[in-house]
């Protein structure tokens, strides 16, 4: 058995260096492959660039094959694999990167043919999760989506025992916590797929206690989504003035962070998640559902976009967030537009943005830029949920104008002898716990 291909220690990880590059990963060169089908513009390539980037290989190349699809054998045809490895000779590559997630056939046929490991997009994924995943639920969720992926490929790793050490290191056996090599046998990755699925669970049913306490307090709820790197936390931190961390590269926030922040005085909660992207493997929208559920029970999304991308990576963006939202049964929630990085932009271009994105509001989670009127937008957007009324709370029950300050915010207060007479923008889900405190309607 080899232990090592092209003398790379497949057993390390790249360790928590928050940059995402290890010298561990300097060595490995990829090639970077895909099939242009025609349908997509622009750099077919960018995305699983970036992905390799953020995982710290180094690029060696890159290689399109114009066809229709992928061949179902060798992903490549006969002669562009001759090509590409001539390429492999000619760039030193010793590790090849496709852009699709290969069958487990092709993956072999390609290795077979070109004699250097061949991951997917979905396995650098992955191994990105792997190793930005921090909290106990995020590690599970990775460790799941990993066995998953790995599930289907180990009929061919029970053949091919010297695979174990191939590929970018994202196979189970050699990546996930804990995981030993008879781990490779079908049931015992069954077994523990089933124990991390009761787990999370678990962890999902204390969320829910969690949320139910929140619920309690019935504060109006905003997620925001978007694709990886578009500056969520950024602006997570310029809404509420928390200090969540942010990166500059892709998947850096995977746990779902919740912070409170007034409008007008009433409370709201926003949520940052793990990011988007296009063709997210569907082994990690599964696992993530439970983080995912954050943004499904918001009562409005935040879609925010970064408008300094060129335009069709933004479209792609913007196409790829619509999918999983869809995907996570969030497709029908309020959405609110958010162009973020604007101080990227010139004066000319920031009036073409908002002209091609009508609706939108552009920001700066950076510098500040634009965050007073998207907190106004906000704002606007829960005003058709809120119901004014007038209160009179008597001076007996007092502390019942603090439960109606913490959804209602600002009140307006009149002293009377009678008790406090007050005018209140309740949200109407919550107008019942005040209803014996209203007063008639003024007959005229
Ligand atoms: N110029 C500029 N950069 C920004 C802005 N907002 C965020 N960034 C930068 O964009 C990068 C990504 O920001 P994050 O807030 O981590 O992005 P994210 O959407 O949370 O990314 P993930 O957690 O990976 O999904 C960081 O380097 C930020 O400093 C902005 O308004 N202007
Ligand atoms: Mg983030």
């Amino acid at each position: 058995m080899k232990q090592s291909r092209n003398g790379r220690n497949a057993q390390t990880r790249y360790g928590a260096n928050d940059a995402g590059v290890s010298n561990s990963r300097a060595r490995q060169r990829a090639l970077a492959i895909g099939i242009a089908d025609g349908r997509r513009e622009g750099d077919p390539l960018a995305e699983l660039k970036e992905l390799l980037r953020t995982a710290g290989v180094a690029a060696a190349g890159e290689m399109l094959q114009q066809r229709p699809a992928p061949d179902p054998n060798r992903y490549f045809g006969r002669g562009k694999l001759s090509e590409l490895k001539a390429a492999i000779a000619a760039t030193g590559a010793n590790l090849i990167a496709c852009d699709d997630e290969l069958a487990p056939r092709q993956e072999r046929g390609l290795e077979a043919a070109l004699d250097v490991p061949v991951i997917d997009r979905t396995a650098v994924i992955l191994d990105i999760f792997a190793d930005h995943a921090h909290s106990a639920e995020g590690k599970l969720q990775v460790e799941l989506a990993q066995l998953e992926y790995n599930m289907a490929r180990m009929r061919g790793l029970w053949t091919h025992l010297d695979r174990l050490d191939g590929g970018i290191g994202t196979r189970a056996p050699t990546r996930g916590p804990g995981e030993t090599q008879i781990e490779t046998d079908r049931r015992l990755a069954r077994d523990r797929i089933a124990a991390l699925r009761r787990r999370l669970t678990q962890l999902e049913r204390n969320r829910g206690v969690m949320r139910a306490r929140r619920e309690r307090a019935s504060l109006p709820r905003v997620a925001l989504a978007g694709y990886t790197n578009a500056g969520k936390s950024t602006l997570l931190n310029a809404i509420t003035g928390a200090e969540v961390g942010v990166g500059g590269r892709l998947f850096h926030t995977l746990d779902p962070t919740t912070r409170s922040f007034a409008l007008s005085g009433r409370g709201c909660l926003l949520t940052d998640t793990v990011g988007f992207i296009e063709k997210l493997p569907h082994q990690l929208v599964e696992a993530f559902k439970a983080t995912l559920e954050e943004t499904v029970l918001a009562d409005l999304v935040l879609q925010v976009v970064d408008v300094a991308a060129p335009e069709e990576r933004r479209l792609a963006d913007m196409r790829a967030v619509d999918e999983v939202l869809e995907e996570i049964g969030a497709g029908g929630k309020p959405r609110l537009l958010v162009l973020n990085k604007a101080d990227l932009l010139a004066e000319d271009e920031r009036s073409e943005a908002l002209l091609r994105h009508p609706g939108a509001v552009l920001v700066s989670a950076l510098s500040g830029e634009g965050v007073g009127e998207l907190r106004e937008r906000v704002e606007a957007a829960f005003e058709d949920t809120l119901a004014e009324v007038e209160l009179l709370v008597p001076h007996a029950e007092g502390s019942r104008l603090h439960e109606l300050h913490e959804v209602a915010g600002d009140l307006e207060r009149t002293e009377r002898s009678d008790g406090v007479l007050v005018r209140a923008k309740v949200p109407v889900a919550e107008l019942y716990r005040f209803e014996d405190l209203e007063v008639a309607a003024d007959p005229g």
